[in-house]
């Protein structure tokens, strides 16, 4: 029976049922928008009474009792029971959990309301409403009519707004917010992170031609030798052109000012595949992030975009950058400030946020276990800082429901349509320790082929578990035969024994292929001195670290590529329950929840030193 749940899904993607967000409108900053961020007006209604009526049946559109609608109440007996007023105000973006004490466990509906009037200068243009990310389920709704609804709590997605919807002023919008967490959703109930809810990142119209670039994607061709590319000074660069709709014969071009190319293409339909050489480029790196100004047109209307041109590969047992072996010095971050205990939402967050990794002596990232706000990207693309984006494919979602399989493959398209362009992102993940059995690893392997399928300009990968038995340590998951590098999360010395236990620990791997460590970390209360067993002491995690680089050095194979120790700082978790060192933090963080830095932080700054140095002298 499985098996055909199996070929149904299989039957249902190949004939596109599955609409996810194809409509996408990528690059927004480099479009022209009008920002809908600020004060907005918010009901909490854990009883649904927006959604619902008392009989708890769905309320039609046009009932007066419905929060989309909006109830003017002129005279002293007119009836109304909800109201978006003051004191009732909210920031957008932001999770609500922080805004106020009253939201710090609050799973569940709140509606949010503001007004807008129609942006000038809009004749013969169109409009979209665009929302960076919700957290989980939006429902949103213009002037009493539903406009559409997005799940998934980390990736973007737009409506359109039609002409007759749009009223010159005071344009009623209403979003309604759920962030409760079920079973059959992706992520699933159980997580080791705060379920920050609300309208976590921007706002805006977007206003766009009749017809228009919707989407692109241009780097290097993959089937170059890079090495020999370099040598000539003369690269190939294929991708290709979206349109919002189909057209039957036109041009679009491509221009690189910098490089004094343009090229041109004849088009038809709504898909243009685009090829090009061009000549002596500089390639983007972590030493020098080179980005190109690239301006896409069609029908005198231009996007332009920076863009970074590399290529990430794996041969054999090592990761290459631009042809040259690299070792990834990394970090894993959540998204979250945790000096101010929310979610991060700005260009000024994720300075903070890099900031911090690049003190640590670090050349990559990874983002778990989620994607992150666009900033991050964005920013580390013009940083140099290496990239692993994944989507919430957490421990124990549902791998025998088809539905969640869908929602993940949702996701895992509107991750990638948004930050393909993105040269810092080198890496896609499928997803974080998730148990190894039959349907997940159908399920995972699934999710790599579309993955490579989508994109294949970078590797792939999931973070996987270790099996320990008796002093070994085994890396042989079926799922690691599927995805580019070999990627694990260990905690030897923190829920297995002591750090003693890394001095004998002997290692197997069953897959000749770049080995990374996705996790690695102990927790540590910042301000605690103790002796070094004492577990949540300072003295304690550098204990761990410093047996871990040893074990590293001394017993990990040549595949060994790079490691992104867990984790940068503190972040929040329900799950943390002891009251002397966690009330509900994770203490792993190299810097604690004040942002100070951990004994901890100075040895992974060291070795990174180290590394970095080496890394220098092979390549002089
Ligand atoms: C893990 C998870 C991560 C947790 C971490 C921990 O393996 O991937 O989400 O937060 O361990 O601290 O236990």
């Amino acid at each position: 029976m499985k098996h055909f749940l199996w070929i149904f899904l299989i039957l249902c993607l190949s004939f596109n049922l599955v609409t996810a967000q194809d409509n996408l409108i990528i690059n927004t900053e480099g479009r022209e928008t009008v920002s809908l961020n600020g004060t907005w007006f918010y009901i909490i209604d854990p009883y649904e009474t927006g959604f619902y009526d008392y009989r708890f049946k769905e309320r039609p559109e046009t009932d007066p009792g419905a929060y989309w609608n909006k109830l003017e109440s002129t005279k002293k007996s007119d009836w109304t029971e909800h109201e978006f007023k003051s004191p009732n105000t909210i920031n957008v973006p932001g999770d609500w959990n922080s805004q106020d004490p009253k939201f710090l466990f609050y799973e569940g509906t709140v509606w949010y309301q503001r007004n807008f009037d129609k942006p000038k200068a809009i004749n013969n243009k169109d409009l979209y409403l665009y929302f960076g990310a919700v957290n989980y389920e939006a429902h949103v709704y213009l002037n009493g009519k539903k406009l559409g609804m997005h799940k998934g709590g980390f990736t973007a997605f737009n409506f359109k707004i039609s002409e007759n919807l749009l009223k010159e002023k005071d344009n009623n919008l209403v979003v309604h917010v759920n962030n409760n967490r079920y079973p059959n959703e992706v992520p699933t109930v159980n997580t080791d992170w705060w379920n920050y809810g609300g309208i976590t990142r921007d706002v805006k119209l977007v206003i766009t031609p009749k017809q228009y670039i919707q989407q692109y994607h241009i780097q290097l061709a993959q089937n170059q030798d890079i090495l020999k590319s370099i040598k000539k000074k003369r690269f190939q660069v294929e991708g290709w052109i979206k349109l919002n709709k189909p057209l039957s014969s036109g041009e679009v071009s491509i221009t690189i000012p910098e490089l004094k190319l343009t090229k041109k293409f004849q088009a038809s339909g709504d898909s243009i595949k685009v090829n090009f050489e061009a000549k002596k480029l500089k390639l983007w790196s972590t030493e020098n992030p080179k980005l190109y100004d690239v301006v896409f047109n069609f029908n005198n209307n231009s996007i332009a975009d920076k863009i970074g041109f590399r290529k990430i590969e794996v041969d054999g047992e090592k990761i290459l950058l631009n042809g040259r072996q690299i070792f990834l010095r990394g970090i894993s971050i959540h998204e979250e400030i945790s000096e101010e205990q929310r979610r991060a939402n700005s260009k000024k967050d994720a300075e903070r946020l890099f900031g911090k990794v690049q003190e640590l002596n670090a050349n990559m990232a990874r983002l778990a276990h989620y994607p992150h706000n666009e900033y991050m990207p964005k920013l580390a693309d013009s940083l140099g800082i290496l990239l692993w984006t994944e989507i919430p494919v957490y421990w124990t979602i549902d791998f025998d429901n088809p539905e969640v399989y869908k929602k993940s493959e949702i996701q895992l398209k509107e991750m990638i349509t948004r930050d393909r362009n993105r040269a810092s992102v080198i890496i896609w993940s499928v997803g974080n320790e998730t148990p190894v059995s039959k349907s997940r690893t159908n399920f995972m392997t699934n999710l790599v082929k579309k993955t490579k399928q989508l994109d294949d300009t970078r590797l792939v990968a999931a973070a996987l578990e270790v099996h320990y038995n008796n002093g070994f340590n085994f890396v042989d998951d079926p799922l690691g035969a599927y995805t580019d590098i070999i990627a694990l999360n260990e905690y030897l010395g923190w829920y297995i024994g002591t750090p003693e236990a890394c001095k004998t620990a002997e290692w197997k791997l069953k897959y000749n292929k770049p080995f990374f460590i996705s996790e690695t970390g102990a927790g540590a209360k910042s301000g605690y001195h103790d002796v070094k067993e004492a577990r949540f002491s300072e003295e304690y995690q550098q204990w761990y670290y410093e047996e871990q680089i040893k074990m590293f050095k001394n017993q990990f194979p040549k595949s060994f590529s790079g490691l992104s120790p867990w984790i940068l700082t503190d972040f929040r978790s329900p799950k943390r329950h002891n009251q002397t060192y966690q009330r509900n933090w994770n203490r792993k963080g190299l810097i604690g929840d004040q942002g100070n830095k951990k004994l901890a932080f100075f040895t992974l700054q060291n070795y990174y030193k180290e590394l970095e140095a080496k890394e220098n002298q092979k390549n002089k």
